[in-house]
Order: structure tokens, then sequence, then C-alpha cells
């Protein structure tokens, strides 16, 4: 394989879409070596297919605001590939979205969803929809609207989305509901739904408690334990407070949160009530975290700054991709850090990888840690396809084992000779090829 060929190619069709082609690069310089073993992928092309969507459907979304005024936004869903199973992915509401960060996602979820090793494809979507500061009626026709230009391509065997930056259970249950209004079906189509029409207890928490039951195999790797460790967490949203919630109750202290507006440290841990009140800043739909320290006076807001300058333990990023650059990692590393385990896709840009890499901390990526949340996802297609309800207890200890078990898979393709465990490679590895002999099973299509 030419990577350099294959990139430059891929630049020349999609200029400009620099997180996609980030994306790729990392996958591409991962498998290489493992690809250039297999002549018939290289024949096959599976590369090439690989990389660029099945399909991608672009759509207007017109609704009206409280004030009667017209708004337009763009919709999409990047059905990135479907060899293992239907399209499967979450749904980004947030003002930065642009086809180039839905197609990274869609194809970073295609590997992922491989590693749960639940029979999911990836897909991705969104809007640059911005939540904040709209009404809960802006909200529910704005999710009517999206689904409008939406609802023929999704359905339990084409195409199941789910909640992600902006959507959560509110969204969702909007967005199904109108989805199952046009289709006149209750197909469990979305996942992430509310407990009383067809969602999976443990989804909520999903994302948080798989992240830090991957973190724990990877202290339990070097015979180390979370306990008495400090963490950094960087967001404040249900993925942060599933990893703040879970790596409390293991004896861990969440020392930071952030938001848009800065972060707080609280040097007491984030715990308990605080726990809970991360979910009642999040509801305010304001997305700042000021409000946090003077709540709780022991806390400082360091106002436009990163967690990454403060000395912790393990760092987990929580927020959104390329949110660790290359200072912030030197910081880290300099700081002593001894493992940072990306909860958000694509947190780390390649430089901080670079840094963590050469500096042996180990580091692991997203599409291994945060694989809990669409895992569980797929536990519940798998209970709306059976017309039933596993107890949290069921669906904890499935996504524990799963956990387990994609963490096993990295240490298989990333060991390295002197033991360093690289996750990124073995990650990539571990998805490319599962994705990679399901397309070959299928035929040149
Ligand atoms: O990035 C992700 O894996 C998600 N936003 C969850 C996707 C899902 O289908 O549950």
């Amino acid at each position: 394989m030419d990577i350099n060929n294959i990139l430059a190619n891929l630049e020349a069709k999609h200029p400009g879409e620099k997180e996609y082609l980030q994306a790729v690069k990392e996958v591409l310089l991962c498998v290489e070596d493992v690809y250039n073993q297999h002549p018939e992928f290289e024949k096959a092309r599976i590369i090439e297919r690989m990389v660029e969507p099945d399909r991608i459907v672009t759509f207007r979304v017109t609704w009206v605001d409280d004030r009667g005024e017209v708004q337009n936004n763009i919709g999409y869903r990047v059905q990135f590939n479907n060899a293992i199973g239907p399209y499967k992915g979450g749904i980004r509401f947030h003002a930065s979205v642009n086809l180039s960060i839905l197609k990274f996602l869609g194809f970073e979820q295609t590997f992922k969803n491989a590693l749960t090793t639940l029979p999911m494809g990836g897909a991705k979507g969104g809007s640059d929809f911005s939540p904040r500061g709209k009404s809960e009626a802006e909200i529910m026709r704005f999710c009517q609207a999206f689904i409008l230009g939406l609802w023929k391509n999704l359905g339990p065997d084409r195409d199941v989305p789910a909640g992600d930056i902006g959507v959560g259970g509110r969204e969702v249950g909007y967005m199904y509901g109108m989805y199952k209004r046009l289709v006149n079906e209750h197909n469990g189509a979305f996942t992430g739904k509310g407990l009383d029409f067809g969602g999976s207890l443990i989804r909520p928490e999903a994302t948080g408690f798989g992240a830090l039951y991957f973190v724990q195999s990877m202290l339990a790797e070097k015979g180390d334990d979370i306990k008495g460790k400090t963490v950094a967490v960087s967001g404040f949203g249900n993925v942060a407070w599933g990893a703040t919630l879970k790596a409390t109750e293991l004896g861990a202290k969440v020392v930071t949160i952030s938001g848009p507006d800065g972060y707080i440290y609280d040097p007491e841990g984030v715990s308990g009530e605080k726990i809970d009140y991360m979910l009642y800043l999040r509801a305010t739909g304001e997305d700042i975290v000021a409000p946090y320290a003077e709540k709780y006076p022991e806390a400082t807001f360091y106002p436009g700054r990163k967690p990454w300058e403060q000395k912790v333990d393990i760092a987990l990023p929580c927020a959104t991709q390329n949110e660790v650059d290359g200072e912030d990692a030197r910081k880290l590393v300099e700081n002593g850090v001894e493992m940072v385990a990306e909860v958000s896709n694509m947190g780390c840009t390649p430089e901080a990888i670079d840094t963590f890499l050469q500096s042996k901390t180990i580091y692991a990526p997203g599409k291994a840690v945060n694989a809990g949340g669409v895992a569980t996802s797929g536990l519940e297609m798998s209970q709306n396809a059976m017309h039933l309800q596993w107890t949290a207890e069921e669906v904890d200890d499935k996504l524990h084992q799963i956990m387990k078990n994609i963490h096993t898979q990295c240490v298989k393709y990333g060991k390295e000779p002197d033991g360093y465990i690289n996750y990124m490679k073995g990650a990539n590895i571990a998805g490319f090829m599962k994705v990679a002999n399901a397309m070959m099973g299928q035929g040149i299509i």
C-alpha cells in the first residue's frame, strides 16, 4: 500500500476535510504492515473502498423558532460501512458540525463498532443546529424537522442512530417519536431511547462506565489499581458524567471538569451531589461550567483554559475531537501522567499522540475506550429485537465483558517487543481486520 498516494488522492477529492483526512491517516499508518501481508486485500482495493463512505445523505432542515421566524440548518447522515451489520452511530447537533467532522466520526465508528464484536456497521449524522439557548419547544420542532429529512434512510436493519454531542435522551425521544409516526412502526430504529419505550438500562451511563472498565484493564495489565488515583476529566456532558460517576465509585478522585468557558479544579473531588450538579449545569442549556465554583467555593474556575495543566495520574478527555494538542500533551507528560485514555472521539491531535508514544506514556484511543456507549446501543438493539428488557446488572455485566475483550484485542495487536502496549495500533489493526475480512467475504460490491 502506498499511503502517501492514497492520502494525496483523498485530499485532492476532498480538499479541506481535515478531520476526516486526519482520522484516515492515523488508521492507514497503523495497519500498513498487516495490510501488506495480505495481497488479496490490495487486489480487492479494500483500503480504497473502506475510506470512502457508502453513502452520504444531505438535506435542508427548516423549522420555525419561538419568535415565529423561519430557520434553516443543514442535516447529514454519513452511512459509512455496513459490512458487519446495519449502519450504526450517533447524531451530533453542534454549531461546528460539517461534513469533514461527520465523515471522520463515521469512519472511526466503523472500526469502533467492529471492536465491540456486535453486528453493527458504522455511520454518523448530525446538523449545524446549536442547541445552546434554545427552548424545549424549539428543540422538539428542530428534531421533528430533522427526521422529516432523514426517516426514509433509517430502520432497525438499515441504519440505527443514537445520541452524541448535543443529542441526549430528550432529543432521541423527539426524533424517534417523529420517525415512528412516519413509518407507523415501533421498531426500535434509534438507541438511547427512554426506558418506557424500548430504551436499555445502563445506556446513559455506558460510555463513561465502559471507559473506566477499560482504564481498569489498562491498569491491571501493568499490575496497578485505580484506587487513590487523581483524574482529570474534560467536558461536563453525559460522557464526562458517567466517567466521573464510575471513577469515583472505584475509589479515584476526579479533580477537574470543563466547558467551552474554561475548567473547574476541585481539590476535594467531584463526587456525591457534585456529580448530579453536572447534570443540572448541562440541563440549563447555557454550556458553561463557571457556576460550579460559585456553588462549591472549594473549587476554582480557570476561564479560557484546559484541565491538562493540572498534575494528575490519569487524563480522561471527555469533550470533543482534538481537545488535547501537542502542548497539552507535553504538560501532561512533564507532570508525570500515568495514562491518557481518550473518551471523546479522536480527542488527541496527532502531535499529542506522538508525544505520548515517544515518552512511552500509556495512551488509548477513543475507538477502544469509548466503545462501551455504542456496545450498549447494540445491546439495546438486541433487546428491542427480542421484545424484552434486561436488568441493569445483565447489561452492565455484558458491557464489562465487552470492554475486557476490546482490551485483550488491543494488547494482542498492539504489544511491542519492549512490552509497551501501543493501544492505538492495537485498536486500529483489530478493528480493521474484522471489517476487511467481512468485506472480503461479501465480494466486490
Ligand atoms: O461516538 C459514539 O460511539 C456515539 N456517539 C454512540 C453511538 C451509538 O450508536 O450509540
